[in-house]
């Protein structure tokens, strides 16, 4: 059985854009090399033939390129500095806080947090000797045979989806590959029938927690035993790779009841309230907005319509109304720099505006791209008979909302953006704006519209922005995303390393310099932050977006064309 899942995997896992990468990069060297000997003997002779400057171009652009190899080695050395102070002070440990040197535990012997969530960046970055040791670890120390409640929607996200994006780069990845190694398969098989029982509420929807030994769900204990919408909505892709690879339905089935519950309400303009109940299925309170609780159930809308290569169109369909409800009521532009940026509706739609927008609403730019082009560079997209204008306009916000996410880190002292951003909103703004000014590259005019108050000044090393950088370089091939992705780097270089030099944390406050520290690393710190960074500096054909979805913690899958299982529900029709 298990054999058969890995030979249907390799079926859908191309390794050849691998393959392509590490032939083309091992030329640099051997190219850098060639042109210098060719400018010397070259340039004297032809200098005004077309020849040679074609062919300096194309060793300008190795140049430029070399610089990336470079900048791409610096990320790395950030993540091995990580990774060795947590292994030296707090192996095995769920949290690492490298000011003290300790560890601590989530559950008593550990829940793998670190270690399972970084699987896929050790993978990545090619670090062999320490992936074996986590692995080693994973085999001999790790169990979900306890009896420890759990959130449903981070072991998925980051444990579930850790084991199998860990499963699908060790097939993909010829460096890492092990194809006999069924390890992070089981594991994640085993795991995922503890987290079924979450699944187990009167209407589908998951509860909030779920123990591990009794596979007993849970409701919350606030919010009147409500679950958030996002963390309810954001199992899908992990679930459904899961029924694609052990061809078991029910992880299938049991997502997207969940997805068929929410969309049941049909919702105004295809934006959900921020909980929703498990004994009920209804929503609670009015509050909509794209930040804490909300932001992944639009992030996996298009995730899962491209998980499946288009197989899907109900995500399709549910994407394009969501996204144009956002612009509807949630868009708004700042006074004096005619920045975009998504205000939150604390009282449902119709009702004012909060003009607040947290750090992970940055996810939004990238999600429009990768939605717009479905993951070819916009070039190759717009050849396709089915570009619109309306993905031309898509594009444009993605840019908008992209330059937004990077003036939240232009703005402040210490380059890193806070945890939320308040706006100077444009008051004449209102609902109704649908054609929008370009917003300027004013940096004071920025500093006039983003207030920063000080609950909201810490930086926990999220991967927002840098994610939807990656995804908009590959996108669009737009050099000022790596150039801004570079300056955030030297910006968590330059403040979020601790005093001795072992390992980055988390900030207090990005507005003041020296920024105050905080003693936590955040495990997606190096499952997302630093891998996205990573992927940013490396060759586009580097795990193609035609070929893999992210799910919401980095966790790198295989789109795949499934046919076993098909979308189990219609979209009701609006009464
Ligand atoms: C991650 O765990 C995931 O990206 C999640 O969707 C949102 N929050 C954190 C990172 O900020």
């Amino acid at each position: 059985m298990v054999s058969e899942q890995k030979q249907q995997l390799k079926c859908y896992s191309n390794r050849s854009w691998y393959i392509r990468l590490r032939q083309s990069w091992s030329l640099i060297p051997l190219c850098t090399s060639l042109a210098a000997l060719a400018m010397g003997w070259y340039l004297p002779m032809s200098r005004f033939e077309d020849p040679l400057e074609n062919s300096l171009d194309f060793f300008r652009s190795i140049d430029k390129d070399s610089a990336w190899v470079s900048h791409r080695e610096e990320v790395k050395g950030a993540f091995v500095t990580s990774w060795d102070a947590y292994t030296k002070y707090a192996w095995g440990q769920d949290r690492f806080h490298p000011i003290s040197k300790t560890g601590s535990q989530m559950s008593p012997d550990g829940l793998g947090w670190m270690i399972v969530d970084s699987l896929g960046t050790l993978m990545i970055m090619n670090l062999t000797t320490s992936l074996s040791e986590a692995r080693e670890w994973l085999q001999h120390s790790l169990t979900y045979d306890k009896n420890q409640d759990v959130n449903t929607f981070e072991m998925t996200i980051r444990m579930l989806g850790g084991l199998l994006s860990a499963h699908y780069l060790s097939t993909a990845l010829s460096d890492v590959s092990s194809h006999n190694d069924h390890i992070y398969l089981a594991k994640a098989v085993d795991l995922a029938d503890r987290l079924l029982g979450a699944y187990k509420s009167k209407s589908g929807i998951p509860y909030a927690s779920v123990n591990l030994g009794t596979k007993e769900g849970l409701r919350s204990h606030a919010d009147g035993g409500a679950s958030s919408t996002a963390e309810a909505t954001t199992v899908q892709l992990e679930m459904k790779y899961l029924a694609f690879l052990t061809e078991n339905e029910i992880y299938w089935r049991k997502a997207e009841r969940v997805m068929e519950v929410v969309d049941s309400h049909r919702m105004q303009d295809g934006l959900l309230p921020i909980f929703v109940h498990p004994d009920t299925g209804n929503f609670h309170y009015k509050e909509i907005r794209l930040g804490s609780r909300g932001d992944s159930y639009y992030e996996y809308l298009i995730k899962q319509y491209l998980q499946t290569s288009g197989q899907e169109p109900v995500y399709r369909e549910m994407w394009e109304e969501a996204l144009a409800g956002i612009q509807q009521h949630l868009l708004a532009t700042t006074k004096h720099s005619n920045l975009q940026f998504i205000a939150e509706l604390p009282q449902g739609i119709g009702r004012p505006q909060s003009h607040k927008m947290d750090h992970l609403v940055c996810f939004l730019p990238g999600s429009i791209a990768i939605g717009a082009t479905e993951g070819l560079t916009e070039a190759e997209a717009r050849r396709l008979p089915s570009w619109n204008s309306k993905k031309e306009q898509q594009m444009q916000l993605a840019r908008e909302l992209m330059k937004t996410c990077w003036a939240m880190y232009a703005v402040t002292n210490s380059g890193l953006a806070p945890e939320i951003a308040w706006f100077n909103a444009n008051d004449d703004d209102g609902i109704r704006s649908s054609s929008r000014p370009k917003s300027g590259d004013d940096k004071s005019a920025w500093k006039k519209d983003l207030i920063i108050k000080p609950r909201d000044a810490h930086n926990l090393q999220r991967p927002e922005t840098v994610e939807s950088l990656f995804l908009m370089y590959r996108v669009t091939n737009d050099p000022i995303y790596r150039k801004w992705g570079w300056k955030i780097f030297q910006a968590f270089q330059k403040h979020t390393v601790v005093g001795d030099g072992e390992g980055y944390t988390s900030l207090q406050d990005v507005t003041t310099v020296p920024a105050p520290q905080r003693d936590n690393m955040e495990s997606f710190w190096l499952a997302e932050t630093l891998k996205y960074l990573y992927l940013l500096f490396s060759p586009r054909e580097f795990l193609p977006l035609t070929e893999v979805v992210f799910n919401t913690e980095a966790h790198p899958l295989p789109r795949f064309k499934q046919t076993r299982f098909q979308t189990g529900w219609k979209r009701r029709i609006p009464s």
